[in-house]
Parts: structure tokens; C-alpha cells; sequence
């Protein structure tokens, strides 16, 4: 036992906890909502990286916090991870995530990240064992060492995409190992800076025989989970090859891997995409390539990755009602990709910033389920589209010629009349349950 976060006893569920009270005011794991518990349907996870390895740094100042397990030693390792458990005890969250960069000591060479790397993994097992914590993913940190800086797999140089499979494959082995229920790839440097120095049809062409590979792999091991794919559309890199949903959802059709690969969307990369987190969220559900999310919102002000705790209901309502509607997450789940601001430096503050954003999930959820069952969203929109049952309509999206649907304009009997979208009046609605 560290004495990290000292004093601060586990958060429970406790809707009349006085203001300055840790607690969970609408979260409340066992309650039923829709037919499923909420721990169930959200599935929350934390993320080692910002919470446990990001120092505070910004572009114009490098550290504020001060942890005890700063360093890289394998050591320090381990003594990160009894506080990143201590913390998952105290919240009672049900699973987190890694990357392979976030838990282990660089080493010298591959093979001694390697021995690093599996070594915290079996420590890492005994503790999810010993509490009950499940990994919800794992992934490879192919961003952060200067090796990366012109990319992993569509990397220029062959052998940092060989440096780049191997260490896949041991994150891939190590998330299987753990009884991961999904792997991440986003990417990180897989874009470029300037086409004047950049093959782009070259480096597309790695990118996808990069993630056949992993898919192969995956199959070899009998690996169960997910693959998940994180579109985003710039930062690092100014260009990103996984722009959004839709830009991805071509790679994949491309390489034949529409089956195989789902999404993991999170709501600051949907945002810096210039779109909205439901509209991401929709958009793979209709491609049938939904997965999971990471639930961090960016700065509307600033164009960049803030990677903020998400603390607004009404979006959160929007975010779950899609989720909702696409089923519920089957291995996905809601990954808090967030970090404290740089001025938080106090233990409290990260048990605050995760209690928060669970209590910010729970309201959304209720008010997404409420809606659904309401069914007044559903109900206009089904009335909007009504047009379409008619037998005539339901033929020209089969198999009539252009002619043929032309035919009936063309002999008056057809002359739209516009309708309203009501969408005010809709807004209204949602109003009501947020
Ligand atoms: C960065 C990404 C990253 C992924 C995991 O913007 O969100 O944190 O979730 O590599
Ligand atoms: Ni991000
Ligand atoms: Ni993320």
C-alpha cells in the first residue's frame, strides 16, 4: 500500500453527499437502466498515460506534477502501478487501458523493452487479478520515441515499419494475455508534414498492409477482441490518414478489412475533425463498424487535443443516445483518454476529474435511455421519412432507371411540397430530459 492517496476513501454512490464530498451522485453501478446495469452499459475505463505517465508539460513549460514513480526504472514501474490500482480501487471503475510505453522503462535495446514490458505485464496480471480490474485495451505507443517521428508503419524506412510490427505483436500478445477485450490502433505519426516530401500512395499502401498483418495475427493467436482503428484528423501530424469515420471506413474497404476492424471515436478527435461526437458515432453505426469511444472532450476555442474530462450532459446525452441506438457496446467501452490541467497537482484532483466524468456519463446515459423509451426522436423521424413506404418509392431505390423515376414529374403528377424539419421544436425535446 503507497500512501499516495492517503485519506481519501473509496467513492460510492451517495446522491445526498454534502458539496466538498467524493462521491458518485448519479452513478451508480447496479441501478438498472434500459434492462442492463450501469456499470454494463458504460463500461468505464482509465487511461494509464495521462493519468500516471504525463508529467504537465506544455509547449511552453515541462513538468508540474511531482510523482514519487516519475523515473525509468523498473522499480518506479511497479510503484506506478500500485498507485494506478490504488486509484482503480478507490474509484471502482471496471476496466483501464495501456500502452505499452505508459507501464514499462524504455530499454536500451528492443529486447530489453521487451523483458521490461513483460515483466510489468505479469505484475500487472496478478494485480487484475487480486482486484477484479480488467483492461479494456491495450496499444502500442508508436508515437513518442524519436524513431516514430516520421512514422511507424508508413514510415519511409522499412525498418521502423519492421520495429513497428514487432512491437505490435508483443502489445497484441500482451493485451491477449490479460484477457484484453480489445486493441487499439491509432495513428499516432501515420500521416505527414509536407507532400513535397511525402509518397502518400506509398505510405497508404504500408498503412494497409500494416493492419492486414495485425488482423492475421490476431487470428493466429486466437485473440478474440476487437480490433479498433481511432480515427483523428491532424496532430501530430498536420495531415493524418485516419481523418474521421468515413475516411477510415474506405481504408478499410480498401484493404478488405471492413469486417474485421471497428472503431474507437473519441469525442476531441470528432471535434477536431469539424465534426460532432454523435455525428462520428452515428456515422459508424450505420457502417457497422462501431466499437468503443474515448470520452474526452477538446476546447472549442482551441484547435488542438486538449483532452479534457468530459463535464457537459447534454453532449454526453447526444454521445449515449447514439451508443443507445447502435446496440450498446458488445467489447467497447467508455475510456476517460483525459488528463488533468496542469495546475490539478493534487491526488484529490484526479479522483475528482474520473468521479466527475462517471457522474457526467451516468446523467447522459439516463437521459438517452429516457429518450429512447420516450420515443419522440424515433417517432418524427420515422414520420419524416414515411415518404419512402410507398411502393413506387421503395422501387426506385431497387432497380428503376433514372427515366423511370423521372417519368412521373415529368407528367405532372408530381410537384413537392417542403415540409418543416421542426428542428426547434425538437431541441425542445431533448431540453426536456437533459
Ligand atoms: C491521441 C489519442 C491516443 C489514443 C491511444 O490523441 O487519443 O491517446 O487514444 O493511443
Ligand atoms: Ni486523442
Ligand atoms: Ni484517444
Amino acid at each position: 500500500m503507497t500512501d499516495f492517496f492517503a485519506g481519501i476513501a473509496p467513492v460510492t454512490f451517495n446522491p445526498d453527499a454534502p458539496a466538498d464530498e467524493l462521491a458518485y451522485r448519479h452513478y451508480n453501478a447496479d441501478e438498472v437502466i434500459a434492462g442492463k446495469r450501469m456499470e454494463d452499459h458504460l463500461r468505464f475505463a482509465v487511461a494509464w498515460w495521462h493519468s500516471f505517465a504525463w508529467p504537465g508539460g506544455d509547449p511552453f513549460g515541462g513538468q508540474t506534477f511531482e510523482r514519487p514513480w516519475f523515473g525509468e526504472t523498473m522499480e518506479l514501474a511497479r510503484l506506478k502501478a500500485d498507485v494506478a490500482f490504488e486509484m482503480f480501487a478507490i474509484l471502482g471503475q471496471p476496466y483501464y487501458c495501456w500502452h505499452d510505453a505508459d507501464i514499462r522503462p524504455e530499454g536500451a535495446t528492443f529486447a530489453e523493452s521487451k523483458r521490461n514490458f513483460e515483466e510489468i505485464i505479469d505484475y500487472l496480471g496478478t494485480k487484475m487479478e487480486a482486484q477484479g480490474t480488467k483492461l479494456l485495451w491495450g496499444t502500442a505507443n508508436l508515437f513518442s520515441h524519436r524513431r516514430f517521428m516520421s512514422g511507424a508503419a508508413t514510415n519511409p524506412d522499412p525498418d521502423v515499419f519492421a520495429w513497428s510490427a514487432a512491437t505490435v505483436r508483443n502489445c497484441l500478445d500482451a493485451t491477449h494475455k490479460l484477457g484484453g477485450e480489445n486493441y487499439v490502433l491509432w495513428g499516432g505519426r501515420e500521416g505527414y508534414e509536407t507532400l513535397l516530401n511525402t509518397d502518400l500512395a506509398q505510405e497508404r499502401a504500408q498503412a494497409g498492409r500494416f493492419l492486414q498483418m495485425v488482423v492475421e495475427y490476431k487470428h493466429k493467436i486466437g485473440f478474440k477482441g476487437a480490433i479498433l482503428i481511432e480515427p483523428k484528423p491532424q496532430e501530430p501530424t498536420k495531415h493524418q490518414y485516419d481523418y474521421d469515420v468515413a475516411t477510415v471506413y474506405s481504408f478499410l474497404k480498401e484493404f478488405g478489412l471492413e469486417t474485421e476492424v471497428q472503431m474507437n471515436i473519441e469525442q476531441g478527435h470528432a471535434i477536431l475533425a469539424g465534426h460532432s461526437f454523435e455525428h462520428e458515432l452515428a456515422m459508424a453505426s450505420a457502417l457497422g463498424i462501431f466499437g468503443s469511444i474515448d470520452m474526452n472532450r477538446n476546447d472549442y476555442q482551441s484547435g488542438w487535443d486538449t483532452d479534457q474530462f468530459p463535464n457537459n450532459v447534454p453532449e454526453a446525452a447526444l454521445a449515449y443516445y447514439e451508443v443507445l441506438k447502435a446496440g450498446g457496446f458488445t467489447t467497447g467501452g467508455t475510456n476517460f483518454d483525459a488528463k488533468l490541467r496542469r495546475q490539478s497537482l493534487d491526488p484529490k484532483d484526479l479522483i475528482a476529474a474520473h468521479a466527475g466524468a462517471m457522474d457526467v456519463c451516468a446523467r447522459g446515459l439516463k437521459a438517452a435511455a429516457a429518450m429512447l423509451e420516450d420515443g419522440g426522436l424515433e417517432a418524427v423521424r420515422k414520420a419524416r421519412y414515411v415518404g419512402w413506404q410507398r411502393p413506387e418509392a421503395q422501387g426506385w431505390l431497387r432497380s428503376a432507371t433514372l427515366e423511370e423515376v423521372a417519368s412521373p414529374v415529368e407528367a405532372g403528377q408530381i410537384d413537392p411540397q417542403p415540409r418543416s424539419g421542426g428542428q426547434e421544436i425538437l431541441e425542445n425535446y431533448v431540453n426536456r430530459f437533459v
